[in-house]
């Protein structure tokens, strides 16, 4: 199949994906009671309805829709890769964000098909039988599982903060050991990618993002929690891919955070009209105006949220009229500021550098950053006075 014959590229990714599916499928499958197609089936949904999820897939990561069919095929063979998921130091949203909606997604789904070979959350076994279950997946799985890790790791007295099981054993030693054997490691949620709010000053457990104790590459998957489709996407684009995605400088994948959510806002045209929210409440509040006076930390947030949104993909914080609270960059608790109040006339430090409102997830640095926050506040300012509110 042609996929474009001026576009040479895209017919090359195709054979190789399908090539790499090809492969997958020899592996032997999991469990060989279930299929996708029954599940989906099982929970109300239409072949159709699939396929259906399966091009807002490909779309979100930035394929050409006729790659479709072989989303959806990469969907099927998903359940040859076991999947360790690790608990860490967090609040579970993570999890809560792929499996707890009202009534099962597609996404959600996903995760009832993968072989999920041990989650804390979701498995029935408990104390010694849990312990021993992980140390048996990870014998047996050696070299092929996928590692994802939700929350951050506590270091500090010698990781002592973190212990779990009857054994006692420290929540860094147990994220490590199944470091070592992953054939990819994800951190989902901002607590593992980057440490997270238990991290916050003065980080009293010493927590910190899964990369800071292993020598492997992590691939992170920030936002607290993150939406099911990065988490899903992310996996979606391993099988199909069977390589690590082009990572920005914090190593989120560059499909879904490589704008900020200022770029993808529905509000934006109020920000370049001037129009902003002065309180919560008033009438630009009524009218969908600008979040950024009332805090938006959107110009500072590499994030997709505009087009994935929560709850079963109805809203999303600005869309509620609240705003961004950078929830998916390092250290936001610390260095976003106070919640209801803009950012741009504070300088912010970040052990990374700060990031600027101009700048891309590669371009870093304090400069750009005093320059484009003060950029930001002077549009604000300016706009107010030229158009005054009647
Ligand atoms: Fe919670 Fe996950 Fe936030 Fe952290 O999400 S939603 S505190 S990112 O690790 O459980
Ligand atoms: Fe949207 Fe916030 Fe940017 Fe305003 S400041 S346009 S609400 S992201
Ligand atoms: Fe987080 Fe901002 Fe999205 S607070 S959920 S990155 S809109």
């Amino acid at each position: 199949m042609s996929i474009g014959k001026t576009d040479a590229s895209y017919d090359a990714l195709y054979t190789s994906f399908k090539k790499r599916i090809e492969e997958l499928k020899k592996l032997p499958k999991i469990d060989t009671n279930n299929s996708i197609d029954s599940v989906i089936k099982e929970n109300g949904f239409s072949r159709r309805d699939f396929i259906k999820w399966a091009g807002a897939i490909t779309a979100m990561l930035t394929l050409p829709a006729k790659f479709t069919p072989l989303v959806a095929d990469a969907v099927k063979v998903a359940d040859r890769l076991p999947i360790v998921w690790l608990h860490m130091a967090e609040c579970t949203g993570c999890s809560e964000s792929l499996l707890r909606s009202a009534e099962p997604t597609i996404d959600s789904l996903i995760f009832d098909y993968i072989s999920l070979e041990y989650h804390e959350t979701l498995m029935a076994s408990a104390g010694w039988q849990a312990e021993e279950n992980l140390e048996r997946a990870i014998e047996k799985y050696k070299g092929r599982y996928i590692l994802m890790v939700e929350g951050g790791i506590p270091t500090g007295n010698e990781g002592s903060f973190l212990t779990i099981g009857g054994h006692g054993k420290r929540g860094k030693d147990i994220a490590l050991e199944a470091s070592k054997h992953a054939t990819a490691i994800f951190a989902i949620g901002t607590c593992s990618s980057f440490g997270g709010v238990q991290a916050a000053v003065p980080n009293p457990t010493g927590a910190v993002g899964l990369s800071e104790i292993t020598n492997k590459t992590v691939i992170n998957v920030p936002g607290c929690p993150p939406s099911e489709k990065n988490i899903v996407g992310t996996l979606l684009h391993y099988i199909l891919y069977g390589t690590l995605p082009a990572l920005d400088a914090y190593n989120r994948p560059k499909w879904a955070y490589r704008l900020r959510i200022h770029d993808l806002c529905e509000r934006r045209g109020h920000f370049d009209a001037g129009e902003f929210v002065e309180q919560f409440g008033d009438e630009g509040a009524k009218d969908g105006y600008c979040l950024y006076k009332v805090g938006c930390k959107g110009p500072y947030t590499f994030n997709n949220c505009s087009k994935n949104k929560f709850n079963q993909g109805t809203s999303w914080p600005v869309q509620v009229g609240f705003g961004c609270m950078g929830c998916s960059e390092p250290d936001f608790w610390d260095t976003m500021g106070v919640v209801n109040e803009p950012l741009a006339d504070k300088l912010y430090n970040t052990v990374f550098g700060g990031m600027g409102a101009d700048a891309t997830a590669d371009n870093i640095g304090m400069t750009l950053l005093t320059v484009t926050a003060v950029g930001i506040a002077a549009h604000a300012a300016i706009s107010t006075i030229k158009k005054p509110k009647e």
